[in-house]
């Protein structure tokens, strides 16, 4: 049996913040429709996907409501809906999100081929720091901005079964086991990773490495295709990381993006490749162990972590 998608990751070069939301969705228009020319019938785009990543910068929180969509699409969003529908193709996009009772979600919207919603996910793991740090040359407040989403769901959509997890969130191996215990078949990531890595420099010239890492292993540890898409380049001054993968359920990367620009890799995958993982090494039902497991999801945490103390001064 075969089950073919043919999916695209939308890699975006910089956003800077002078861009303009038309300006924005020209881009995103203009690789929709790169994708679907290549036959694409899914488009996923990075995450904030339509401003600069704007947490970059502590502001009052009630003078960034500029960098928030408040219903999608919108009037600036529009034409992408409207040329997705005419193209028949889906895609996921990130934006930031202030719902009309004043929660702030980084989300993922993910929108089928006729151009209605299938679902909107909610950034889990929000990385960072909430307070304005001057040691670093540049900040990373997203947990000023966002509040955490609480669910990793899945969606039949696509001729499948499909996720949605946002940059950070990729780290953790819970996130790929929570959709792998529903089933996915396919998870859509979109990611901001600044090069420069401040806590802790010896990781910054391991960022390519820790980002494919993790989602060849979650792919493969959950037999699934996983779709990682950057918004690479330097953006205002803050060099980050491209790479946009399709990755396969053997955890072997199909397509890579070579460029720090827009730029659109398509793979024409097979949904039901996902079963020789899922029924074989991976069955969950046969093999797993949870009773083994049941610390896992707990709150408390056993050990003695040993955390280091971060740099205080300006400029280290
Ligand atoms: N956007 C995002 O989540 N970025 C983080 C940066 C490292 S934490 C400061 C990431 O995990 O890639």
């Amino acid at each position: 049996m075969t089950r073919h998608l043919t999916v695209a990751a939308a890699q975006m070069g910089p956003i800077q913040r002078a861009d303009t939301r038309p300006e924005v969705v020209e881009r995103l228009i203009y690789l929709l429709r790169d994708a679907a020319a290549q036959n694409a019938e899914l488009v996923a785009f990075p995450e904030l996907a339509l401003t600069t990543f704007f947490p970059r910068w502590v502001i009052p929180i009630e003078e960034a409501d500029q960098f928030y969509e408040t219903e999608m699409p919108n009037k600036d969003t529009q034409p992408l809906w409207d040329e997705a529908t005419r193209l028949g193709v889906g895609f996921a996009l990130g934006y930031a999100l202030k719902t009309q009772d004043g929660h702030r979600y980084n989300v993922y919207h993910l929108v089928d081929k006729t151009g209605n919603t299938v679902g909107v996910f909610r950034k889990v793991h929000i990385p960072g720091h909430k307070e304005f740090e001057p040691w670093r040359k540049f900040q990373h407040a997203e947990r000023l901005y966002f509040e955490p989403g609480n669910e990793f769901p899945v969606w039949s959509a696509f001729g499948g079964t499909v996720g949605m997890a946002i940059c950070n969130d990729r780290r953790w191996s819970e996130t790929y086991r929570v959709m792998g215990l529903q089933g996915v078949e396919l998870v859509l990531i979109g990611y901001n990773t600044p090069l420069n890595y401040a806590p802790d420099p010896t990781q910054t010239p391991l960022q390519s490495f820790h980002n494919h890492l993790v989602m060849q292993a979650g792919a493969y540890q959950n037999g699934t295709y996983v779709i990682g898409v950057a918004k690479g380049g330097i953006e205002e001054g803050v060099e980050s990381l491209a790479q946009s993968a399709i990755i396969a359920p053997s955890g072997q990367i199909v397509r890579q993006a070579v460029t720090t620009e827009d730029e659109v890799v398509v793979a024409r995958i097979d949904l039901d490749q996902t079963k020789f993982y899922k029924g074989t090494l991976f069955d969950f039902e046969r093999y797993r162990m949870p009773e083994a497991y049941e610390s896992i999801a707990a709150a408390g945490i056993e050990a003695e972590m040993g955390l280091i103390d971060l740099p205080e001064e300006p400029g280290t």
